[in-house]
């Protein structure tokens, strides 16, 4: 029996590749539908190659460091948010995806794309994440500038670039490896079409990356208890215990460490005022969490 991971699921049939790079088709044992278990993208096998011309068969799951279920894919170590100088950024959305991602463990990264048209989405990045706990990386996938640092991040990883449609991902992708992804304008007909794509691991060398068709990863519907939102927020931790009220959300409450820091000028303004959107948010869903 061999190790390898899924990098690739389709009709039943998954494409796992070993540490050697070589890839096998492999059918799952019944065990798994009886057990409801779905084997993902990701997702590193015991398995048994198949001789010759046969498929081979996936005889275990090794347990999955994280898992998504839209996309659905297992074991993505580092979320790689792409924004861009145009379209304009959907900054709510970057926090979300942090977010979601930090909830599952996963490391994260920011890449500003697009830095050869306009330096105001760069800025605004470097200034909101400063102390957010993630490297702010200023890109342009067309005149192929910091993308030496940008594929140091990403040595070793299992990392999935996302964010919204239009910023750059697969052209990043392609110049990050050499690639040829499909970019550009897509007609709805083919977004239609690739929403319902599978997703699809790409390896290369050291780097294991999923493209991904603009999708949002990680809506945020999971229901939390919403003093738990705070702990993903790495420039609140300094503050902790600080405040009038304990425990403080840091959402209106008077006597807030956090407020003041944001007065201060210590905290981001913006970033604090997308966190206690999403707070109210997670609030009401934890209100509702029998209905
Ligand atoms: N000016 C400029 N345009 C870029 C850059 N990277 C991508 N684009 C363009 O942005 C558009 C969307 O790129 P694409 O990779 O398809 O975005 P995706 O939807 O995030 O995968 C394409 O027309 C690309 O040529 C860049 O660094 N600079
Ligand atoms: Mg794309
Ligand atoms: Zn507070």
């Amino acid at each position: 029996m061999t190790e390898g991971q899924i990098i690739e699921g389709r009709g039943g049939l998954y494409t796992v590749c070993d540490a050697e790079r070589n890839t096998y088709v492999l059918r799952a044992k019944k065990k798994f539908r009886r057990e409801r278990v779905t084997p993902l993208v990701g997702d590193r096998v015991v398995f048994t190659p198949g001789e010759g011309e046969e498929h081979g068969w996936l005889e275990e799951i090794l347990p999955r460091s994280s898992e998504c279920l839209r996309p659905p894919v297992a074991n993505i170590t580092l979320l790689a948010v792409v924004i861009a100088a145009a379209p304009a950024p959907d900054w709510l959305l970057v926090d979300k995806l942090l977010l979601g991602a930090r909830m599952q463990g996963m490391k994260t990264l920011l890449a500003v794309n697009k830095s050869d048209l306009d330096e105001a989405a760069a800025e605004a990045a470097k200034r909101d994440y400063a102390k957010a706990g993630l490297p702010v990386m200023r890109v342009s996938a067309m005149k192929k500038e910091g993308l030496s640092d940008l594929r140091r991040m990403l040595r070793g990883e299992t990392v999935c670039f996302a964010g919204q449609s239009g910023v750059g991902k697969s052209t990043l992708i392609n110049a990050l490896f050499d690639l040829q992804l499909q970019t550009g304008e897509i007609s709805r007909i083919e977004r239609g079409r690739h929403t319902t794509r599978h997703a699809s691991l790409i390896t290369c060398g050291d780097f294991r990356v999923m493209d991904t068709p603009g999708f949002s990863l990680l809506e945020f519907d999971q229901v939390m208890d919403p003093v738990e939102l705070m702990a993903y927020y790495p420039e609140f931790v300094p503050y902790a215990g600080q405040c009038r009220f304990q425990p403080c959300y840091h959402g209106s409450e008077p006597g807030c460490a956090v407020q003041q820091a944001m007065k201060n000028g210590e905290i981001s303004e913006a970033r604090l005022t997308r966190y206690r959107e999403l707070l109210d948010k997670a609030r009401q869903l934890w209100r509702e969490r029998y209905d």
